[in-house]
């Protein structure tokens, strides 16, 4: 992180103590939340109305400001600030967590979901739980897992051409997300992947630095990536969901009162979120296709499937038991 993000996010902490009758209960806290993504995002948006929540239940005193859009830089960049306690809410993929958390990576294997439902299905039930408490309860992480959240099925674009099957991969080379796992897929399925920050993917993409990414509708639209790179492949290779995580050392801090207002209403953004999420997917499509798009459906995954076995090689035999549940999961 910068110096100049650091002295930022420092910054905007505030904290103002009102000393008349319990500390504690008094506390007035403006608690800082960062996305990635632009106000009206559904991840965003779900944060801005948990905070209008929390506002309401203790009539102002506890109160959220957004910082969206990566005005605090990317998703590494606001993990290390939640630990610091420089942010009290980080709203991130799952993809960067894995590298704090390991079991999280289960849900960083390609195709270990069979479809969004099952996903949801997983985050809404016991291993759902058993993960965001691992977050929690992991002394080294510096960070309460709130809730799960929305992202869909991520898929290929990319500025070249039209891709149908597996080879069409070969030699392109696509942005993925920091975290090995996706670097691995991206090649295990004959393409060069090029881990960096969404907040240069964008130059990499103009400069062609890379041929394309992946990601979801959303966000393939948000991140304004469609008119630069407009061949979409519906390979839903992964289903990350994104992952809302509080300050340790924020929590540690905060009365018991509280802190279980931070954990009911963080909890609840779970499905208010997955609203707002399926609203927006649709808008997206629209949009996409009627941008000019190309959008592909792969109607057979099993060749994407059978080419990313070399992950699952590498990766699967450390989360058996978790993939085992997942796979039970109905
Ligand atoms: C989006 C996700 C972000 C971030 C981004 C990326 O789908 O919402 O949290 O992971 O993808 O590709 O960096």
């Amino acid at each position: 992180m910068t110096t100049r993000r650091m002295l930022m996010a420092a910054a905007g902490v505030l904290v103002a103590a009102a000393m008349t009758g319990s500390a504690a209960a008094q506390t007035k806290m403006v608690m800082k939340a960062a996305d990635v993504h632009p106000l009206g995002y559904p991840t965003v948006e779900a944060v801005v109305q948990m905070g209008k929540k929390l506002e309401a239940a203790t009539n102002g005193r506890l109160s959220i400001q957004m910082f969206p859009s990566m005005q605090l830089g990317g998703e590494k960049e606001m993990i290390e600030q939640a630990q610091i306690g420089a942010l009290q809410y980080a709203r991130v993929s799952v993809g960067p967590v894995g590298s704090v958390v390991d079991n999280l990576n289960v849900f960083n294997l390609p195709f270990v979901f069979r479809d969004t439902a099952h996903m949801r299905a997983v985050i809404d039930g016991p291993i759902g739980d058993r993960l965001l408490k691992e977050i929690t309860d992991n002394p080294k992480s510096g960070l309460i897992g709130l809730a799960w959240m929305d992202s869909g099925a991520r898929s290929f674009y990319n500025k070249q051409k039209d891709i149908k099957t597996v080879a069409d991969l070969k030699g392109l080379k696509f942005r993925m997300m920091g975290n090995p796992i996706f670097v691995d897929t991206a090649n295990a399925l004959g393409a060069n992947g090029v881990a960096m920050g969404m907040d240069q993917v964008m130059n990499a993409l103009q400069t062609g630095v890379v041929d394309g990414a992946e990601n979801n509708p959303p966000s393939y639209d948000s991140f304004g990536h469609v008119p630069v790179a407009k061949h979409y492949s519906l390979t839903e290779h992964l289903i990350i969901p994104e992952i809302l995580v509080f300050s340790k050392k924020a929590f540690d801090s905060m009365s018991k009162e509280d802190q279980a207002l931070i954990l009911k209403f963080g909890k609840e953004t779970q499905l208010e979120q997955r609203k707002l999420w399926d609203e927006r997917t649709k808008v997206a499509m629209d949009k996409i296709k009627a941008a000019g798009v190309n959008v592909i459906t792969i109607a057979d995954k099993k060749p994407f499937q059978d080419a990313v076995k070399p992950v699952w090689d590498k990766y699967g035999a450390k989360y058996a038991d978790l993939v085992k549940q997942i796979q039970d999961t109905k």
